[in-house]
């Protein structure tokens, strides 16, 4: 079977370091996330920043110091967020691509996020993918709900993406599609030929639908953003959800795709 990708999204924008104390908040922590993220079978590690008292930041120093710690530690791909924290704006949300990392996020749409409504107009999405076309970066498309995909399309109608590309199915937000099998398995076969496809399952959901994915030949997100608990009522190492990943991956015959192999399946640039 193919390699499986395995993601780690290690900090999130919602979460505070009073939730878990498990949260990378330095770059010097998140390099340290990394390096044990990579010896325990991950590939990529998609990034948020936190300033020194934990809150959400875009700031371009912080991103480039978090892109250093990690490659300082791992070889691991590194993923910017564009989706960052609700209510940011644009140029917030786009600024650390003029630092080119390996690929980053596109949310294909708005959905209600618990209470919030996470935007994600056309216009927005426009203006988004106009700085991944200037700094040359290539997206990972996160799709939260059935229409994203098809708004993928029509972005793709209006000349904005080529496919094929890798989407993100980010399942199980309270607002968003549902995570099960059977909307997995819907939104697998509405692809466009030749993308590639992983979900991330949030909460209790992390586990059952990372098992599905590495049967159905998909890729796999863990990681603290997505789901704090290793199981009921125990907090959760990144590293220790990445571990698991592996192990399952192991007994069900797939080998785990390292950095250079997550390169050339997701088609980024050398
Ligand atoms: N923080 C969420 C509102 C992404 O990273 O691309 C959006 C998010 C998506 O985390
Ligand atoms: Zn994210």
């Amino acid at each position: 079977m193919e390699p499986l990708v395995i993601t780690v999204a290690a900090v999130g924008a919602e979460l505070t370091p009073e939730a878990t104390p498990h949260l990378p908040i330095t770059p010097e922590q998140l390099g340290e996330t990394a390096a044990l993220c990579a010896a325990a079978g991950a590939a990529m590690i998609h990034v948020h920043c936190r300033d020194d008292d934990g809150r959400n930041t875009s700031d371009v120093g912080r991103f480039g110091a978090a892109r250093d710690a990690i490659r300082a530690r791992s070889e691991l791909l590194v993923q910017f967020t564009t989706g960052g924290a609700i209510g940011m704006t644009v140029a917030e949300r786009t600024a650390p691509l003029r630092l080119r990392p390996d690929m980053a996020t596109l949310t294909c749409g708005t959905i209600n996020f618990g209470d919030d409504v996470f935007e994600n107009s056309f216009p927005i999405m426009r203006g988004i993918l106009a700085e991944f076309e200037r700094y040359e970066v290539t997206p990972e498309l996160e799709v939260f709900d059935a229409g994203h995909l098809s708004n993928a399309k029509r972005l793709a109608a209006e000349g904005l993406l080529s496919f094929p590309h890798h989407v993100d199915f980010v399942l199980g937000v309270p607002g968003g599609l549902d995570a099960n099998v059977r909307n997995l398995s819907y939104l697998v076969d509405s692809l466009p030929a030749g993308c590639s496809w992983s979900v991330a399952g949030v909460g209790r959901a992390q586990l059952p639908m990372a098992t599905v994915a590495i049967a159905m030949g998909g890729h796999v997100r863990v990681g603290l953003e997505d789901n704090i608990y290793y199981c009921k009522g125990r907090l959760a190492r990144n590293d220790e959800l990445v571990a698991r990943v592996a192990r399952i991956a192991e007994e069900l015959g797939r080998p785990l795709a390292s950095p250079q192999t997550a390169r050339r399946m997701l088609r980024l640039l050398p």
